[in-house]
C-alpha cells in the first residue's frame, strides 16, 4: 500500500507512535510518505520504502498566524496525486484531520478518493481538543475521518464523553519493538557515569508539561534516597524542567539528580535502569511506561487514564492515585529495597511489554488500512 502519515515531528508520544509505525510498516514493503513540518526525529531516510515530504510555510508579515494547515492540505493534495497515495493516516486530531478532510474534499473535486484514517492520542482529547475554542472543528474532524482509533479505552471512553461522536472507535494500543533492545556490545559500558554500583538507578522521560507533575517526581525520588543509595537520571525538555532543577536545589540532592535534556540516549539510559516514574495528571497510554517495561524495568505511576492498562498494579510495578507521593516513594521502595523482589519485578515488566509487541499491534493497522482502502 502507499500510504501517507501526518504527524508532530517532535519528542512526543504520538510522533514516536506514527515514525515507528510508518518505518516497520515500509519494513513490510509498503510505502510511505511522512508528510509534516520537518524530519521526525526517529526517522531514518535510509529505507528504500520512506519518503519525507516537508511541509513548508512561508512567513508573511500581514499574517498574526502562519497557516499551517492550509500549507499542510495544499502538500497533502499534490503528493497524493504525485505519488499515487492511497490512504492517509492522521495521528493527533488537531489539526491533522482538520487539514486531512480539506485535502479529501479537494481531491474529490478531481475524482480520487483517499480515505483517512485518524488516530486520537490523548491531549488531542483531553486536554487541547476539549478547549470550546476547538471543540466544534475536532468533533467534526472525527466525524468526517473514515475510520478512527484510539490508543486506549480509556482514550476512547474520554472521547464518547467529550465529544458528540458518531462513528466507531477501534482501540489499537501504543506498541514496542522488543528486538531492538539490545545494546552494541562494543559501547562501553558507562552505569558508572550516571550512578555508583551500590545505586540504584531511578528514571523519568517525558516533554515536562505540567500533566506529567514533575515536583511529584522530585518528591518521590526525595524520599527515596532517604533510605536507599540512588541517583535520579530526568530525561527530555519542557517548561517544568528548571522548576524542577531548583527544587533538587532546595532539597538538597542537586548531586543525586541528573537532567539530561532531550538525548538520544534514552534506550542506553533505560537498560541500566532499576525503576521508572510516571506520576502524570493522565496519560492516554503512557508509552514512555511501556519503552521502560520493554527494558525490564518496573513503572511507579498514577493510576489515571489508561495507565492501568499497561502497568499491571502489583505486577510490572504499582500504581497509585494521583499526587499521592507517599504511596508511590512507598511502592518504589518495597521493588527496590531486595534485588530478588526487584528482579522479579523486572521480569514481570518484560514479560507485560511483550503484550505490546509491534509483531501483534501492527497487523491490526494493517487490516484497518485494507478495509478503509476497499471501502471506496
Ligand atoms: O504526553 C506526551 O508525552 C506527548 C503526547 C503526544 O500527544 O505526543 O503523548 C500522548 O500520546 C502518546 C502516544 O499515543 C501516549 O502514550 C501518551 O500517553 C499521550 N499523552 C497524554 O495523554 C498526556
Amino acid at each position: 500500500m502507499k500510504i501517507a502519515i501526518v504527524c508532530y515531528p517532535t519528542f512526543g508520544g504520538s510522533g514516536v507512535v506514527a515514525t515507528e509505525l510508518g518505518l516497520e510498516l515500509a519494513r513490510r514493503g509498503h510505502e510511505i510518505h511522512f508528510i509534516t513540518y520537518s524530519q521526525p526525529v526517529r526517522l531514518a531516510l535510509l529505507n528504500p520504502n520512506v519518503y519525507y515530504h516537508e511541509v513548508n510555510v512561508p512567513e508573511y508579515p500581514l499574517f498574526h498566524f502562519q497557516p499551517y494547515e492550509l500549507a499542510l492540505s495544499s502538500k497533502l493534495v499534490d503528493m497524493v496525486k504525485l505519488y499515487k497515495i492511497e490512504l492517509l493516516h492522521v495521528h493527533y486530531a488537531i489539526p491533522h484531520a482538520y487539514a486531512g478532510y480539506m485535502a479529501k474534499q479537494m481531491l474529490k473535486d478531481e475524482g480520487i478518493n483517499l480515505p483517512m484514517v485518524t488516530t486520537l492520542h490523548g491531549t488531542d482529547i483531553t486536554l487541547v481538543g476539549n478547549h470550546p475554542f476547538y471543540k466544534t472543528a475536532v468533533t467534526f474532524s472525527i466525524n468526517k475521518s473514515d475510520f478512527v482509533t484510539s490508543v486506549s479505552q480509556s482514550l476512547k471512553e474520554d472521547t464518547l464523553k467529550l465529544f458528540n461522536i458518531k462513528n466507531d472507535i477501534q482501540v489499537i494500543p501504543n506498541f514496542i519493538e522488543l528486538d531492538k533492545n539490545t545494546i552494541d556490545p562494543s559501547i562501553s559500558c558507562r552505569r558508572s557515569v550516571m550512578a555508583n554500583e551500590n545505586e540504584r538507578i531511578i528514571t523519568h522521560i517525558s516533554n515536562f508539561r505540567k500533566v506529567k507533575r514533575i515536583p511529584d517526581i522530585i518528591k518521590i525520588f526525595y524520599k527515596i534516597q532517604q533510605q536507599i543509595p540512588a541517583k535520579l537520571m530526568m530525561v527530555g525538555d519542557g517548561p517544568e524542567k528548571e522548576k524542577a532543577e531548583f527544587l533538587c536545589h532546595e532539597l538538597g540532592i542537586q548531586d543525586k539528580v541528573i537532567f539530561f535534556g532531550n538525548s538520544n540516549e534514552i534506550d542506553k539510559i533505560l537498560s541500566y535502569t532499576d525503576l521508572f516514574l510516571l506520576p502524570s495528571e493522565t496519560e492516554s497510554f503512557g508509552l514512555a511506561a511501556l519503552e521502560a517495561m520493554a527494558w525490564s524495568v518496573p513503572v511507579i505511576s498514577t493510576n489515571s487514564g489508561g495507565l492501568p492498562e499497561v502497568n499491571f498494579d502489583g505486577i510490572s510495578g504499582y500504581l497509585s492515585d494521583i499526587g499521592n507521593t507517599d504511596e508511590m516513594a512507598e511502592n518504589a521502595l518495597k521493588i527496590l529495597n531486595d534485588t530478588t523482589t526487584l528482579n522479579k519485578f523486572k521480569k514481570n515488566a518484560l514479560s507485560v511489554a511483550k503484550q505490546f509487541d509491534i509483531e501483534k499491534i501492527l497487523p491490526l493497522y494493517e487490516e484497518l488500512y485494507h478495509k478503509a482502502i476497499n471501502k471506496f
